[in-house]
């Protein structure tokens, strides 16, 4: 693996089109299951809408965890010692990151994002909470070996990876992501990483389709984000927000259904929808204690130790960077 370096994260044309997004549209679209990738939530509107989601009565994922995290401080602490460098993958705007700097007396903190002038703000904020802690942001796509600040180098790594976003992605991308990030981390390096268990259907469908229509818009938000920013016409009212609990996967899936038949054009390209047809927009894939291992260990990192909150929704789990061995 190549490490990436000051390369420039969102490629513009002419007409000042995100090209990435625009393939992964006109790509996802002509699939004959229509599909887009859940990071084109997160613009302006998305990121507004998601920060709404986490103070919604019905999404439990982001008070468990800030619960576990604020009740077993001194137990993590004890067991991720003092003087690592934390490295957040996806900078840190939330309560979470403050309770774990707080907690473990850290050398360096190590933002990174995709997202540049997020991740500066974010930093900034977290500096002055912090005098006297080094904040080190680092634009990068995580999903790719990141190269760290030389500041760093000496300072054995916690990478933490909060809020269950492993479970946006499926099995094999999820492998990779875990892989890149043992190589990020080196040997030594802990994780402490947040991941969303399988729980009662009716409480998975309400927190991912609430009655106040907040996970609608901000999922509908990505087809005016699209006729926005992709000289798209999409008629958004004649798509509606379905979540579905697939079994198969044990996971949570977000649509949008095509309420009759629609046909519009993205970027110039026609494409059409028959009624009931559905563009995926994102999984959010949920865990067993024992899918969870598994899924770790296939990534290269062994679990050291394991938190839930009380009422048992979620779980934040401590893993080990695995050596690598060829025999059982
Ligand atoms: C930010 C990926 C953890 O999957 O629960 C919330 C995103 N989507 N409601 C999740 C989300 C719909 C969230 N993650």
């Amino acid at each position: 693996m190549t490490a990436q370096t000051g390369l420039k994260l969102v490629e513009r044309d002419a007409s000042g089109v995100d090209t990435a997004f625009r393939a992964d549209v006109l790509a996802g679209l002509a699939e004959p299951q229509k599909a887009i990738p859940a990071r084109w939530f997160y613009d302006d509107a998305g990121s507004a809408l998601f920060e709404d989601i986490t103070q919604l009565a019905e999404y439990y994922p982001t008070r468990a965890e800030t619960e576990i995290l604020s009740t077993r401080s001194a137990e993590i602490a004890g067991l991720i010692g003092p003087g690592r460098a934390v490295v957040e993958f996806g900078s840190g705007s939330s309560v979470k990151t403050p309770l774990l700097l707080s907690a473990i007396q850290p050398s360096a903190y190590v933002p990174l994002d995709i997202a540049g002038d997020f991740l500066r703000a974010s930093a900034a904020v977290l500096a002055k909470k912090f005098p006297g802690l080094p904040v080190c942001p680092v634009e990068a796509d995580f999903m790719r070996l990141v190269e760290l600040p030389a500041d760093v180098a000496e300072f054995p790594k916690l990478g933490f990876f909060p809020g269950s976003t492993i479970g946006n992605m499926i099995a094999r991308t999820a492998t990779d992501l875990l892989r890149s990030m043992r190589a990020t981390l080196g040997d030594g390096a802990l994780l402490l990483i947040g991941i969303d268990l399988v729980k009662d259907e009716d409480v998975l469908l309400a927190a991912y389709d609430d009655a106040a229509g907040v996970t609608a818009r901000f999922n509908l938000n990505l087809a005016t984000r699209i006729n926005r920013e992709l000289e798209g016409d999409i008629p958004v009212a004649k798509l509606r927000h379905e979540a579905r609990w697939n079994d198969v996967f044990a996971r949570i899936e977000m649509h949008l259904v095509a309420s009759e038949d629609i046909a519009f054009a993205v970027s110039g390209t026609r494409f059409a929808m028959r009624a009931g047809e559905s563009i995926h927009t994102e999984n959010s894939q949920k865990f067993t204690k024992r899918s969870s291992q598994v899924l770790l260990a296939a990534g290269g990192w062994e679990p050291r130790a394991r938190w839930t909150d009380a009422a048992k929704q979620f779980s934040l789990v401590l893993a080990e960077a695995a050596r690598p061995r060829s025999a059982p």
